[in-house]
């Protein structure tokens, strides 16, 4: 693993533009299951197999019922040192600093009429004018007819979805055993539109679906307005696209990419990269003390 040494002489460069990609792992010390490995099965089910259109056009009280389970988990955690971190570089950095995240675990205050909903990220204080959700949120909801989408943190959404959202004192949800039938739960009894009366679904974007456009044209006004010298790829497994689009294109530039994450053998990882292999709450704060820690302000 590279010393810290090496990364904190490419920040001390002259007020570095720095742009992060940020995935799974970097919640995971705040005890939220990764989307693939160990973390990404649900049920019997991959979680990308039930993240896509077909999944919800299929089975909407299954899908509703994974990402209620989701929502739930993400009301009882807190934003981690990784998270802090991000959130003071983009303070120190203002607008030299861009971090793309790709979680959707948005975390709620009691003040839920903030709007938009204050994520894991927001939580930590990162400034909303330097993140972008390129993947959407978990307390969004969307209407699948008229597209109305609104910021809703009710736990569990509808009645029928209850299952999801219990917790149990000595050990995993009953709804996770594959081997337990889950709740019979029809279409009418799922959360509808206030407007039209159309079924929702949960506000991110499935595999198959496009991004935000405009947000997308954002960034790459913002990566195409000056050099951008270092690239954080923190704790994802970069296969992704076009979020693992932008760690590749930063390589054809020269760009220095530095890859955060737990597995020593990381794909997400290319040689000339710095890699920092671990726990993403903790080398974060480490590796960004340069920028971040008052001494440095
Ligand atoms: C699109 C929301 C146009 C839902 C998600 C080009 C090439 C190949 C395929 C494509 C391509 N372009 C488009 C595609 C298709 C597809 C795609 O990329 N497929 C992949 C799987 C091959 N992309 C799309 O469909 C995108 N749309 O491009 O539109 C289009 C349309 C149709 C056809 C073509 C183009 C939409 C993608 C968005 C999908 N939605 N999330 C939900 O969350 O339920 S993505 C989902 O994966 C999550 O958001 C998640 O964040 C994301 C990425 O996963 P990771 O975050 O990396 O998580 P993972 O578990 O994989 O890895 C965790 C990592 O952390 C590991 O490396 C682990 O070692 C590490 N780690 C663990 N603990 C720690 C740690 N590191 C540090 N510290 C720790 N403590
Ligand atoms: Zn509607």
């Amino acid at each position: 693993m590279t010393d810290l040494a090496a990364f904190h002489t490419l920040l001390r460069g002259n007020s570095p533009r720095i742009l992060a990609i940020v995935g799974a792992g970097l919640s995971a010390s705040s005890g939220l299951p990764t989307f693939r490995g160990a973390g990404g099965l649900w049920r019997n089910y991959e979680s990308t197999s039930l993240a896509t259109p077909g999944a919800f056009a299929r089975d909407p009280a299954l899908v509703w019922l994974f990402y209620t389970w989701r929502r739930h988990m993400c009301l009882q955690v807190d934003p981690n040192g990784g998270h802090a971190a991000l959130a003071a570089l983009a303070k120190a950095r203002g607008g030299g600093f861009l971090c793309l995240t790709q979680n959707v675990d948005s975390e709620c205050l009691p003040t839920a009429e903030l709007s938009p909903p204050p994520d894991l990220h927001e939580r930590a204080g990162h400034p909303t004018d330097t993140l972008r959700h390129l993947h959407g949120r978990l307390f969004d909801v969307k209407c699948s007819r008229c597209k109305k989408t609104e910021y809703n943190t009710d736990d569990p959404l509808v009645p029928a979805l209850a299952a999801a959202s219990v917790d149990v004192a000595d050990g995993e949800n009953p709804l996770l055993d594959p081997s337990r039938p889950v709740p019979q739960i029809t279409a009418s009894e799922l959360p509808h539109c206030s407007s039209c009366g159309g079924i929702q679904r949960p506000g991110v974007v499935w595999f198959g679906e496009n991004l935000d456009s405009r947000m997308l044209r954002e960034v790459d006004a913002w990566i195409d307005a000056k050099p951008v010298d270092i690239v954080l790829v923190i704790g994802t497994s970069s296969v992704v696209y076009p979020a693992a689009g932008y760690a590749e294109r930063a390589r054809t530039r020269h760009t220095k990419v530095v890859t955060v994450n737990l597995d020593p053998e990381t794909e997400a990882a290319e040689p000339g990269d710095l890699v920092y292999v671990g726990d993403a709450a903790q080398l974060l704060p480490a590796l960004l003390a340069p920028l971040t820690t008052s001494s440095s302000l």
